[in-house]
């Protein structure tokens, strides 16, 4: 099977191509390198090494005797676009390029445009160009958990059964996203399953939680194939940053009450939902969502189990710099990837004691000052949310178009 992974030099978009490309397809890896130059804008880098693409690619054959073909361009260019799925003519694309982080989305109105820009218009003529080239092209596009928000209600898969002055149907569940980042997600839906029902499009939408850990069985076979692990508020996740401040004897880092409930999963269920979901094509006008996570936890309780598997920490309750229930109900149904075959990896000692180790062989990498949140969730046209900090992203950046 032929498999482009847009977004193939970031955290997730690596490991599933060296994941699919083991597994015997053809895999074509396209990349922009913006995630590379929001580390540059912010002037942190990911606290494993990484190698450059091109590194990469050549280490993979080596380790391998796979090829791996790449198309280094942008989303938002039609004309890249375009080229690219003519030129591969892919069985299957896997969409992970987007602007990924909701601090980021949040810092201003320059990065709250480019993420949805970014976003909405590279998935746009992403869905222009499979229907041109060939309909039948199968798009497994990278959603999030995030696009529910936090319903007082239990949360369905994409779909919910409504009743409505006695007459009843099945429409989409309702989103409540919490960011301009989660917010461009939904817009993402919106238009692929308008694309679906109007073009006869087949799509999977994979509404994945918050992901952890770093390491899959191909990227432990060179340190060349590292994929990244970031740590810094405003594009590490909560538990990846735990891990960290953990082994850096610093507080971790709770935001508000704690109670903030999320959907997780370890970065190789991530491949293998992937996987999982190209294997069984939605069918043609279908689109299709599956909640890609494992388990829930509440920020409080991944605290406590990072402090206990560390041997101790502190725990710190900062004021939360984002606007989102601090405690609330949470139960979202996961079932279709499971019904599909999915084996968890659940989060357990044993994971979290080799993050632990990971991170302390890294600790010397880490900048502190980058652990502490500075976005915060309030409307601002210029770049420092809180002044005076100097390590923030840079609203004078000129974002690649
Ligand atoms: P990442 O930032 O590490 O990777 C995204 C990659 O896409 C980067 O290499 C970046 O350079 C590339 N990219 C961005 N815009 C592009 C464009 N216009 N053209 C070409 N390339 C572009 O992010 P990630 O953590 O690997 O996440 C991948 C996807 O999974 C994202 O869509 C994200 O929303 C989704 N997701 C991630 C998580 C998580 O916990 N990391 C959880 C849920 C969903
Ligand atoms: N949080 C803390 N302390 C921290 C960092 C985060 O308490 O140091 C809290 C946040 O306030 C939030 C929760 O932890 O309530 C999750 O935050 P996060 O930064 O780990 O994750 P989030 O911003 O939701 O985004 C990440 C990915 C994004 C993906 C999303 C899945 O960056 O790409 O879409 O997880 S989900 O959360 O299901 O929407």
């Amino acid at each position: 099977m032929r498999i482009l992974v847009l977004g193939g030099d970031g955290y997730l978009g690596w490991p599933t191509a060296l994941h699919l490309s083991s597994a015997g397809c053809e895999v074509a890896v396209v990349d922009n390198f913006a995630r590379r130059g929001y580390d540059l804008e912010m002037g942190v880098e990911s606290l494993v090494p990484i190698a450059s693409l091109q590194r990469r690619v050549e280490c993979w054959e080596d380790v391998s005797g796979h090829q791996i073909e790449t198309f280094i361009g942008d989303t938002t260019e039609e004309a890249f676009v375009y080229d690219m799925v003519g030129r591969f003519r892919p069985d299957a694309i896997v969409h992970f390029a987007e602007q990924r982080s909701a601090p980021y989305s949040m810092v201003d109105r320059k990065h709250a445009v480019y993420t949805q820009v970014n976003n909405v218009v590279g998935t746009l003529n992403l869905l222009y160009a499979i229907a041109d080239t060939d309909p039948a092209i199968h798009l497994v596009k990278l959603g999030t958990m995030g696009e529910y928000g936090t319903p007082n209600i239990d949360i369905e898969e994409g779909y919910i059964e409504i009743t409505h002055r006695g007459r009843t149907d099945v429409l989409p569940f309702p989103k409540q996203p919490g960011s301009f980042y989660h917010l461009s997600k939904v817009h993402d839906s919106h238009n692929i399953a308008f694309c679906c029902r109007a073009w006869g499009l087949r799509a999977t939408d994979l509404n994945q939680g918050v992901v952890y850990g770093q390491s899959t069985p191909e990227t432990l076979l060179h340190p060349d194939l590292a994929t990244r692990f970031d740590y810094d508020a405003v594009f590490g996740t909560v538990l990846n940053r735990f891990v960290i401040q953990a082994a850096a004897g610093q507080a971790l880092t709770v935001y508000g009450k704690g109670g903030q409930t999320r959907g997780f999963l370890d970065i190789r269920d991530t491949l293998a939902c992937v996987e999982l979901a190209i294997e069984s094509p939605a069918a043609a006008g279908e689109f299709r969502v599956f909640n890609q996570f494992t388990e829930s936890y509440s920020v409080n309780e991944l605290a406590e189990k990072v402090a206990t598997a560390a041997g101790g920490a502190d725990i710190a309750h900062l004021e939360d710099p984002r606007v989102e229930l601090e405690e609330h109900y949470y139960r979202a149904a996961h079932t279709k990837l499971l019904d599909l075959g999915l084996l968890p990896f659940l989060l357990g000692d044993d994971l979290l004691g080799d993050l632990l180790a990971l991170a302390r062989a890294h600790v010397h990498r880490i900048e502190l000052s980058a652990l502490a949140p500075q976005v915060m969730w309030r409307a601002t046209s210029s770049t420092l949310s809180r002044p005076g900090r100097p390590r923030t992203v840079n609203a004078n950046r000129d974002f690649p178009r």
